[in-house]
């Protein structure tokens, strides 16, 4: 086990550069994964913070349409607006990127080439929806109808918001497309497939005894359960092969020396992870350091804090990715926090019933700490948590103030 690291890499998720931070993300991943690093570096550790937005994928996409713009303008618009408004929290990365760049398509396509050399994927022909007016394939989000397990009309090809069942798009009935609103056919697409069901003895060794390649790598008593759990479910329900590619015109190429290549793009949440990696290489070049030494050498420990939405990505395909490569680390824990709901309500940006992070620093300026400690103070670490503005004065009024400001003041 790798008691004491020589160094640390830490990740937050990247944010879907799609729309406003609130506080739940705040709380889901970004506070926690900033007071880790702010620990590491007072105990005096070797430890970097990396992040950044992400830029790829049908929701971004989607929002271009919806607001009649470019997905590059809306990208540009949530980049910078995400740059301000953590700094405004004091969420000091060392790093924070965007999947955008031109480092980053480099190194997301050369980590999909050399997975390809090294024959991980399946190449397979299977049938996707394609809307004949727009012309084009459509992503699992821009295809909506009526899910099989409710009977709710609008579900997502991805998944019904209404029961929260993962679905696939050929599974709703009455299919339309979003785009048209016309009825989709299925056409023949080849793609490349991550066999992932080949993975589920080093999953199940590494995620249950934290072991890798018969050695140990971590203690898994000091991951959370409700992570576990999650992953258990996952491999128990039984792993399939999973698309590593979309047809799409948004996104990382796959790259030109691959035959059949043509139109093809990287899947968001392959190219996304790397993210992680291309930003590390930046920070590096910037720091006159080396990024191997942070995801290739053994005493390096990576950690990444993400939301329990996003436990399935960082706990099984991504490392089922970086352990079919080969040459990078595992995560040694993937933190995960639950959600933070708002005022007895899901926190939700299709709802706008949220609190943006950005407002708040606008109406209380200078006043980051007070959210950064209530926040802390409730964070979902292990269950759903609730916000209310009635809370957020009792912190501030009787924790900070009364006892903290008294206690300081003798
Ligand atoms: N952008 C999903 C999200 O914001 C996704 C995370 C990527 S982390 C590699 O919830
Ligand atoms: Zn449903």
């Amino acid at each position: 086990m790798m008691l004491y690291p020589k160094r640390y890499l830490i990740t937050a998720a990247l944010p879907y550069a799609n729309g406003p931070l609130h506080i739940g993300h705040l709380a889901g991943a970004y506070l926690s994964a900033d007071i880790y690093t702010r620990y590491l570096k007072l105990m005096g550790k070797d430890a970097i913070f990396i992040c950044g937005s992400d830029e790829h994928g049908a929701a971004i996409t989607m929002r271009a349409q919806k607001e009649g713009t470019t997905p590059q303008k809306i990208i540009d618009k949530y980049h910078a607006q995400f740059k301000a408004t953590f700094e405004g929290m004091g969420i000091d990365f060392d790093y924070y990127d965007r999947t955008s760049s031109k480092e980053h398509h480099e190194t997301a396509a050369q980590f999909f080439k050399e997975l390809y050399d090294r024959g991980v994927f399946e190449e397979k022909v299977t049938e996707q929806f394609y809307d004949t007016e727009a012309n084009q394939f459509l992503a699992d989000r821009y295809i909506m109808g009526t899910c099989p397990k409710c009977g709710f009309q609008e579900a997502y090809g991805d998944q019904c918001e209404n029961c929260g069942t993962t679905l696939s798009p050929t599974e709703l009935k009455s299919p339309k497309s979003t785009l048209s609103g016309g009825r989709p056919e299925l056409r023949e697409t080849r793609h490349w497939f991550l066999p992932l069901q080949n993975y589920e003895t080093f999953l199940k060794e590494w995620l249950e005894e934290g072991t890798l390649k018969g050695k140990p790598h971590h203690d898994p008593d000091s991951w959370k359960p409700h992570v576990l759990g999650q992953c258990k479910s996952w491999i128990d329900g039984g792993l399939q092969p999973r698309a590593m590619t979309r047809d799409l015109n948004w996104g990382v190429d796959v790259p030109h020396e691959i035959p059949g290549s043509d139109g093809k793009k990287l899947y968001v949440w392959l190219d996304a992870p790397i993210g992680y990696i291309s930003a590390t290489k930046k920070w590096a070049q910037q720091n006159e350091e080396d990024w191997k030494s942070y995801w290739q050498s053994e005493d390096s420990a990576l950690v990444h804090f993400i939301g329990k939405d996003n436990i399935v990505f960082h706990c099984i395909i991504f490392p089922a990715l970086l352990q079919a490569h080969g040459d990078f680390n595992l995560p040694v824990n993937v933190p995960a926090n639950q959600f933070m709901n708002l005022e007895d309500r899901k926190i939700s940006t299709s709802r706008s019933w949220a609190v943006w992070v950005g407002e708040y620093l606008e109406e209380f300026p200078g006043r980051a700490d007070e959210m950064r400690y209530a926040l802390s103070r409730i964070m979902p670490e292990s269950r759903d948590s609730e916000f209310t503005w009635k809370r957020f004065q009792d912190f501030n009024n009787n924790e900070l103030v009364n006892s903290l400001g008294n206690f300081i003041q003798r």
